[in-house]
């Protein structure tokens, strides 16, 4: 990264267009005008507050959700320069607001190195608010300027003066709700992201407050030791394998280049990978280089220190990645971004960078640390052994088991084959799966009735994943095999339906299995075909009519349309095999009255996804009580 020798004066902002193209398609610019794009508005305020402490002169950023959702973005950095902007003729800061893609970057030479999807400019933020103001304290004095739907409401006035020691940015925004499909913020939302931010700039401190309830919501994230402690985040309801986590750092070719990882007792690869502080969910050259330079280290380490022979094969990367936790980050000038979302770096030089600085680093470091070498290169054999059994049984069950064709005998298929028209309930317990089979429509819905609980294949290595009967009839029934196998053609239903019973054990029960769709045919889940389904709550009968609730809310409002009197019985529904055929159909699978859950994996949350699983599905109980208290979203799970 370039740090500014140069003087950073306010020409050298230019000036490209207007902001009343960002109004007519905001979608263009900040993704979609859905609760992400809303909240797309505080990170890109927010990462120009970052860019400033990358520069090292910001330490701490506020980020206040005031009373009525306008937020509120304070930093302790140099301030947004006030001077006339030669170009343009206006103040700096001015242009900064007001003018499209304006900003360091597109100068060259310049300190901004944030970019990628929302790296649009704070202007784009101004065009779509109400209104917004910003305060800047520079050289002793107070500067206000006041936007309202982009448009300068005043010249740059001062307002007041200050120590001249304090030097700051402050600046105040509330969406404009005729753009936005919804305008309240979410305390949960702006946390993940805060948190990883502070992850991602070691020292910096941001805090979050949420003023909208009378009881003050706050947290403050602090990482000293920035992207080792995010390893340590990630690796949170895991064993780790080894004390150590392993951190490379340096620069290349204009590309700077953060690495840190360590080994944990579980199966899965986790490896988050960042650009200018922005995650890319499809990797790209920096996690390529990343790669490649793990799996040739540790193979030149193995075999000069004879842990593996002269004739054996070299360890494949897949193996040295088993139970890794990684953060790839680095920071470049000009990220370009590939692929149909754009969220894959494509860079050459990074692959070159990440590649060469990783191979130094983490040669010297095995050396200095033949335990953890030694740790990590068993582990790795053990993991090659296991995977070499599985593609075995793999190989064994292609003409049996795994295969469409032998579909499992549990399975009441339906008549349709156009996967289209199709969908599976997946139903927990065979008394439950019998009424689910009664009630069905034959031709299009299929019944999948599983025993007891799934195998928590969190937990278990790959090969014991094959001998689980329950397992396999999903993975035939399905069509799609997994893993490397896996191919969405084949998929046999469009839609997936998890039907389990509304309590604790069905909620556990249900997060098996999205842990095992999760970790072995995400493509399912990303793709929008895995559903739950609703089964109601309660049953309330009066004078021989009945009603269904689904939740607490729903049940107090049909007691207070229908009055709450000694006529009306209320039944709490404690399992799917409590209500006979034609209940079920009509509460829980007619297509026409039945609510469904799509399950989705938000790409962004991708540093929170994979820890879901595994502080839920794993065996430390503070983790996963943390982790229950603080997510709503989950906290109807029970677990
Ligand atoms: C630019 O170079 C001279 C010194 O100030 C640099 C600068 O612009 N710093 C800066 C910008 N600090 N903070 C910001 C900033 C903070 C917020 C909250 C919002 C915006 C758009 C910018």
């Amino acid at each position: 990264m370039s740090q500014n020798n140069q003087e950073y004066g306010a020409d050298q902002i230019q000036i490209l267009e207007g902001l009343e193209a960002v109004r007519k398609r905001p979608g263009m610019y900040i993704g979609s005008t859905s609760e992400r794009g809303l909240h797309h508005l505080v990170y890109e305020i927010v990462d120009n507050a970052v860019d400033e402490a990358l520069a090292g002169f910001c330490k701490h950023i506020q980020v206040t959700i005031n009373p009525g959702n306008t937020i509120t973005v304070v930093d302790d950095g140099r301030g947004i320069p006030t001077g006339i902007n030669k170009k343009a003729g206006i103040p700096a800061v001015e242009v900064v607001f007001t003018i499209l893609h304006a900003g360091g970057k597109f100068g060259g030479g310049g300190y901004k190195v944030s970019g990628g999807l929302h790296g649009v400019g704070a202007s784009v933020v101004n065009a779509l608010s109400n209104w917004l103001e910003v305060e800047i304290c520079r050289d002793g004095k107070i500067y206000r300027q006041r936007y309202e739907r982009g448009k300068t409401m005043y010249p740059l006035k001062e307002v007041g003066t200050c120590d001249p020691e304090k030097t700051g940015t402050k600046v105040t925004f509330e969406p404009d709700g005729s753009i936005f499909e919804t305008t309240i913020f979410d305390f949960n939302t702006l946390k993940v992201r805060l948190r990883e931010t502070a992850f991602l700039t070691k020292g910096l401190k941001i805090t979050l407050r949420d003023e909208r309830e009378e009881e003050v919501n706050e947290r403050e994230f602090y990482y000293e030791g920035g992207i080792k402690e995010f390893v340590n985040y990630l690796n949170r309801g895991k064993e780790p394998l080894y004390d150590d986590v392993i951190y490379c750092e340096g620069e290349k070719d204009g590309v700077y280049v953060e690495v840190a990882f360590q080994h944990n007792d579980a199966y899965n690869e986790n490896c988050l990978s960042f650009v200018n502080n922005i995650i890319t969910p499809e990797g790209g050259t920096h996690l390529a280089g990343f790669r490649a330079a793990v799996t040739k280290v540790f193979n030149s380490y193995a075999r000069n220190n004879k842990i593996i022979k002269e004739k054996d094969d070299a360890l494949d990367g897949e193996d040295i990645r088993e139970g890794i936790a990684a953060i790839i980050s680095i920071k470049i000038e000009e990220p370009q971004f590939e692929g149909q979302t754009k969220q894959k770096l494509g860079n050459s030089e990074a692959r070159g960078a990440v590649d060469s600085i990783v191979t130094e680093k983490l040669t010297y470091f095995l050396e200095q640390n033949p335990t953890v070498a030694k740790i990590i290169c068993e582990k790795s054999l053990r993991s090659k052994k296991a995977r070499e059994a599985a593609r075995k049984a793999r190989e064994a069950s292609r003409k049996g088991a795994l295969e469409v064709g032998s579909l499992p005998g549990k399975l009441a298929d339906c008549s349709d084959k156009n996967p289209e028209n199709c969908e599976i309930f997946i139903v927990e317990g065979d008394s439950a799966g019998g009424s689910a089979k009664k009630a069905r429509n034959r031709a299009t819905q299929a019944i999948l009735p599983l025993r007891g609980k799934i195998l928590n294949v969190e937990k278990a290595q790959i090969n014991r994943i094959y001998d689980n009967a329950e397992i396999r009839s999903m993975i035939t029934a399905f069509g799609t095999g997994i893993q490397d196998d896996f191919d969405i053609e084949k998929l046999r239903y469009h839609k997936i339906i998890i039907m389990t019973d509304a309590d604790v054990d069905g909620a556990h029960i249900a997060t098996l299995m999205l842990t095992f769709l999760y970790r072995f045919m995400p493509e399912l889940i990303r793709q929008g075909y895995v559903y739950l389904a609703t089964p109601p709550l309660y049953k309330i009968e009066k004078n021989r009519k009945e009603w269904y609730a689904y939740s607490d809310e729903e049940l107090n409002n049909i007691m207070l349309e229908i009055g709450r009197d000694g006529n009306n019985k209320v039944q709490r529904y404690k399992g799917l095999g409590e209500m006979d055929a034609e209940q079920l159909w009509e509460t829980t699978m007619d297509p026409e009255k039945r609510i469904l859950k799509r399950v989705m994996i938000d790409s962004e949350d991708a540093a929170e996804i994979d820890a879901t699983f595994s502080v839920l599905m794993g065996d430390k109980v503070e983790p996963r009580r943390e982790f229950i208290e603080e997510n709503a979203r989950f906290a109807d799970l029970d677990i």
